[in-house]
């Protein structure tokens, strides 16, 4: 299968699984169910799940790694309710709708963040518990990614360093954070669940930092070049005025050029990869071809 064709095979798998997934609208109290499905049906590129589908498929094994993938997303989508908040990125708009908390008001946004971040954990007990030591390092995993050290210590040193310009170093660590971290654990949970090996697991941990480094530039190269994306961000969100970007400190062309570099290691890693690793080779020029 082409790897567009396959692509788009694992996106609408994901589509159909958050409806299989998470709690009907209907369940009481029905507007917390609601805020969850308005969100996670918000239709964004499903880049994560598709991800741990893709990594489980390299190693084959049993178990059914929708329920991981629907988790992450879950996590993700939190993630993203809870930035938009007033409180922090006091955003209008997200995957072009109105935010949780513009559709439905804070109090239940804050909710909503809450449940979903609990649920990906629900799904992940509920699904593997039979196979418990995967259940266990699969939970770790998830935890790990999703705490002080990594997404929430990101998000902390992005607020902390609002306003006044970035250090690399501090750039690189929030990039590394905010971004790569759950991208690197797709991977990895993907890994665990078709039984990889420690040393395949730290082969798809390295290719999902390189693809993440590479995303988050190229999401500031897009940021700095398309007139249109930028007016929609400034209309939406406060924080994104006078950020610290890649393209700020290295310029456009170096940015390119890293996040080639990049893309090129990640295609490497796949090289020392079992299976037909064609999907994540694919994923890798697909994610930098955005630019063009
Ligand atoms: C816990 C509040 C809180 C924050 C954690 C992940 C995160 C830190 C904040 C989300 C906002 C953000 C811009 C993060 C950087 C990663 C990124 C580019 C997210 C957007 O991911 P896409 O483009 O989104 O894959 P879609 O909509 O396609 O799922």
């Amino acid at each position: 299968m082409e790897f567009k064709e396959k692509l788009r095979a694992y996106q609408s798998e994901v589509e159909s699984a958050v409806e299989q997934y998470l709690p009907a609208e209907v369940t009481r109290p029905s507007r917390i169910h609601q805020a969850m499905l308005y969100s996670m049906r918000a239709g964004g590129k499903r880049l994560r799940p598709v991800l741990v589908l893709a990594a489980k498929q390299l190693f084959g094994g049993d178990l059914n790694a929708m329920p991981a993938a629907i988790a992450v997303e879950s996590l993700h989508t939190y993630s993203l309710i809870h930035d938009d908040l007033p409180s922090i990125d006091n955003a209008d708009l997200r995957r072009g709708k109105p935010t949780s908390h513009k559709q439905f008001d804070e109090a239940t946004a804050v909710l909503a963040g809450d449940a979903l971040l609990t649920y990906a954990f629900q799904l992940l007990a509920r699904h593997y518990g039979d196979s418990p030591q995967i259940c266990a390092k699969l939970v770790a995993e998830l935890a790990e990614t999703a705490g002080s050290e990594r997404l929430i210590g990101g998000q902390m040193e992005d607020i902390l360093g609002e306003g006044a310009p970035l250090s690399e170093d501090t750039l690189n660590f929030i990039h590394l954070n905010k971004t790569s971290a759950l991208i690197e654990c797709c991977l990895v949970m993907g890994g665990i669940i078709g039984g990889a090996s420690e040393a395949q697991i730290d082969l798809l941990r390295s290719y999902g930092r390189e693809i993440g480094i590479a995303f988050q530039i190229i999401d500031d190269i897009l940021d700095a070049t398309s007139d249109e994306e930028t007016m929609g961000k400034s209309i939406g969100s406060d924080a994104e005025l006078d950020k610290t970007t890649y393209v700020k400190l290295h310029g456009l062309e170096k940015s390119r050029e890293f996040a080639h570099a990049r893309t090129q290691e990640a295609i490497r890693i796949c090289s020392t990869l079992p299976g037909d690793t064609q999907f994540l080779v694919g994923l890798a020029n697909y994610l930098e071809n955005r630019l063009h």
